[in-house]
C-alpha cells in the first residue's frame, strides 16, 4: 500500500474522549474512527489487523473441526421469548420493529437462533458431536462504552457453539476449544491467562473459564496462587476459613448488650469498643428476587455479590434498602445483627468458624458481644461468600499466597447443559431411539476486542508495537527523499518485489521530511522498517525493527531475503537477529 494514498490521517495528539493507551493509539495512527459512543469504524490499517485476527481464529476452528457458518445480526424476539431471555434482559438488549411491526432483537450472542438451527438440522447421535463457529458483528448497548474498541456496542465476537450426546461429549467439545484458544492466543501474541469464572445469568452446568489478558487497564481483577497455579476471577476466587484473628478474648461468654448511640458503621464501631474490624461481624441485608436475607461477614471482609447470586441462584440481587432494613430488624441501618433475625442467614466460612464476635443488636443504637455461631443463630447455610484479599493464603493448596492482577477478559468458554436445548426442543434421537436434549456448550473470543488488548500489551512511548502476525503489513519502506532518484527506485523496486512475494509492504512514498515518517512510522508499528537513505547509492539499507533499539545496514538483496523468509513463517521478529 501507498502511504501517500493511505485513506488515514496520523495526528500528534489523541481527543480528549480517547481514555486508556489502545484507544489513544488506535485512534492518533488512524486505525479507527469513532462514529458514536461505543461505535467504530476500522480505517484500512484496522481492517487489516482485524483481519489478521480473524483468519487466525478461523485456522484455529477449522483445525478444531468447527464447522463456519454466519447467522442473522436481526433475530426473531419470538426466540428470545421461547428461551425466556426476551424480558430477563432490559436496555442492552438493542430491539427493533420491522415494518409489519414484528419484533426484533439485534443480536447480543446467539444461544437462540443456534439452538433453532440445531432443532432443525440435529436429529441422530450419528451428527454428534457438532461444533459451529461463527465471526460476527454483535450489538450490546452498554450503559457505559469506553476504552475505545474493549468495550464498544458494536464489536466482532467469534461465537461457538457444541452440541453433543452427553456429559462426556460435552467435557470433550469443551476441552477441544479450550486448547484451540490456546493456540489461538499464543499465535496472535498475547499473554493471556486461563481463570476459573462465574457462569452468570447464562447458567449452564457449572465450569466456565475466562481467558485472561493481562493488562493494566483490564476491568477484571484475576487471582492466582503463588504456589499451586489455581487462578480464578476474584468474582469466582475461592475465599479460605481464616482463623488467623484469636476470636475475642473469652471475657464475655454470654451475650451481653452494649449501648452504642449512633455508632454505625464497622470503623465507627471498631473505634468506639476499640477493637479490630475483624473483630466485628458486620449483617448485610439484601433483596434477592423479592426475598430479603441476611449476609455475615467478619467486618474487616468484602461482600462478593457474585458468589451471593451464584449461591442464591437470583435473577436480581440489590442491597435491601432502609425501609426493608427497618421492617427485617426493627432497628435502623447500622445495628443489624443474626441474633433473633428472622430472615435466612448466609454465614460467611470465617464468621461460622469463629468462637464470639460483637454484632448489631437489631435496636436503634445497640451491638451485642459475645455472640457465638450455633448457639445464637443459625450456621445451616454456611459457605463462601466474601472476596478474598491479597496475600491470602491459596484455600487450594493451603501453601502459596494470592497474587492479584488486572485482566482484560478476551475469551470465555461455557458449559450450558440442556439450558437452552431444553426450552427451544432441540433434541436427538439417541441408539435405542429415544428421544435426547442436546447437550450444549458455548465458547466465545472478543475479536475486536483483541486488536485493543494486543496494542494495551504491545506498544512503547512512540506507538504501537504489533506482534508480527497481527500486523497490518509486516514490512514498511521508507525513502528518505522521495526527490532522490536513487532511493525512489531503490524503494519502488523493493515494494514491488516484496508484493510480488506476497508479503504486506507498505511504502511511505509521501514528500515528507524524514522526522516526520519515522514518527509515522513507529506510531503505525510495523514490525520492520527497511529505511532507503544515502546507502542506497551503494544497494545497501538499513534494517531497524520496531521491537529493538538498534539497526542494522545490509544489502537490499540480503534485506529482502530476510524479510521474506522469516515473515513467510509467520516468526516473530525477536528471531531476525
Ligand atoms: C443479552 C445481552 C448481553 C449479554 C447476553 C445476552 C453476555 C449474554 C453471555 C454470553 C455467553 C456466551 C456465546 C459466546 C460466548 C459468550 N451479554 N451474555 O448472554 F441479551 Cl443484551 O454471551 N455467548
Amino acid at each position: 500500500m501507498r502511504q501517500s494514498r493511505l485513506f488515514a490521517q496520523t495526528y500528534r495528539e489523541a481527543p480528549t474522549e480517547a481514555d486508556t493507551t489502545s484507544h489513544r493509539l488506535l485512534l492518533r495512527a488512524g486505525f479507527i474512527r469513532q462514529l458514536a459512543a461505543g461505535v467504530y469504524a476500522y480505517l484500512p490499517l484496522g481492517r487489516r489487523v482485524l483481519r489478521k485476527l480473524e483468519s487466525i481464529v478461523r485456522e484455529e476452528m477449522d483445525r478444531a473441526g468447527a464447522q463456519e457458518l454466519l447467522m442473522p445480526a436481526m433475530q426473531p424476539a419470538k426466540l428470545w421469548q421461547e428461551s425466556g431471555r426476551y424480558a430477563a434482559y432490559g436496555p442492552e438488549l438493542m430491539r427493533l420493529n420491522d415494518r409489519h411491526d414484528r419484533e426484533f432483537a439485534l443480536g447480543p450472542t446467539h444461544e437462540e437462533v443456534v439452538t433453532a438451527l440445531a432443532r432443525e438440522e440435529i436429529y441422530s447421535y450419528r451428527k454428534l458431536p457438532a461444533i459451529v463457529y461463527q465471526i460476527q458483528t454483535k450489538f450490546r448497548d452498554e450503559r457505559r462504552p469506553r476504552f475505545g474498541l474493549m468495550r464498544g456496542r458494536e464489536f466482532l465476537m467469534k461465537d461457538a457453539y457444541s452440541f453433543d450426546a452427553d456429559s462426556e461429549g460435552l467435557e470433550q467439545s469443551y476441552r477441544t476449544m479450550y486448547d484451540a484458544y490456546g493456540r489461538i492466543f499464543q499465535r496472535v501474541g498475547l499473554n493471556v491467562r486461563p481463570v476459573e469464572a462465574d457462569p452468570g445469568t447464562i447458567g449452564g452446568e457449572g465450569g466456565t473459564h475466562e481467558f485472561m489478558a493481562l493488562a493494566d487497564i483490564g476491568e477484571d481483577t484475576i487471582v492466582s496462587c503463588s504456589h499451586c497455579g489455581y487462578a480464578a476471577n476474584l468474582e469466582k476466587a475461592e475465599a479460605g476459613t481464616l482463623t488467623d484473628v484469636t476470636r475475642g478474648n473469652g471475657l464475655a461468654p454470654e451475650l451481653e448488650k452494649i449501648h452504642t448511640p449512633n455508632v454505625r458503621t464497622i470503623d465507627e464501631l471498631a473505634a468506639f469498643l476499640q477493637v479490630p474490624a475483624s473483630a466485628l461481624l458486620k449483617t448485610m441485608l439484601y433483596d434477592a428476587d423479592g426475598t430479603i436475607v441476611a449476609i455475615l461477614l467478619r467486618g474487616d471482609h468484602e461482600v462478593n455479590e457474585t458468589k451471593l447470586q451464584a449461591h442464591l441462584q437470583a435473577a436480581q440481587l440489590t442491597l435491601a434498602d432502609e425501609a426493608a432494613v427497618i421492617r427485617a430488624t426493627g432497628a435502623p441501618v447500622g445495628f443489624a445483627g443474626p441474633v433473633g433475625l428472622n430472615v435466612s442467614l448466609l454465614v460467611d466460612r470465617t464468621i461460622a468458624a469463629g468462637e464470639e464476635w460483637i454484632a448489631g443488636a437489631n435496636e436503634r443504637d445497640y451491638h451485642v458481644r459475645g455472640v457465638k455461631p450455633g448457639r445464637d443463630f443459625s450456621v445451616e447455610a454456611t459457605g463462601d461468600f466474601r472476596n478474598v484479599g491479597e496475600e491470602e493464603r491459596c484455600a487450594r493448596c493451603e501453601e502459596g499466597a494470592y497474587l492479584f492482577r488486572k485482566g482484560i477478559e478476551l475469551g470465555h468458554v461455557f458449559k450450558l447443559g440442556t439450558k437452552y436445548s431444553e426450552p427451544l426442543g432441540a433434541a436427538y434421537l439417541d441408539k435405542e431411539g429415544r428421544k435426547r436434549p442436546l447437550m450444549m456448550g458455548c465458547y466465545g473470543i472478543g475479536v475486536s476486542r483483541m486488536m485493543a488488548a494486543a496494542v494495551e500489551q504491545h506498544h512503547d512511548e512512540a506507538g504501537i508495537v504489533w506482534p508480527s502476525a497481527i500486523a497490518p503489513f509486516c514490512v514498511h519502506i521508507v525513502p528518505i527523499s522521495i526527490k532522490d532518484e536513487v532511493q525512489r527506485t531503490l524503494a519502488e523496486n523493493l515494494y514491488e518485489r516484496f508484493l510480488a512475494a506476497g508479503i504486506d509492504a507498505l511504502i511511505d512514498d509521501r514528500d515528507e521530511r524524514a522526522g516526520v515518517k519515522f514518527k509515522d512510522s513507529d506510531l503505525i508499528g510495523v514490525p520492520v522498517r527497511l529505511v532507503v537513505g544515502k546507502q542506497a547509492a551503494s544497494g545497501e539499507v538499513e534494517m531497524k525493527l520496531r521491537n529493538l533499539p538498534d539497526s542494522m545496514t545490509l544489502t537490499a538483496e540480503d534485506a529482502f531475503k530476510i524479510v521474506c523468509d522469516k515473515m513467510r513463517n509467520r516468526e516473530s521478529t525477536d528471531e531476525f537477529l
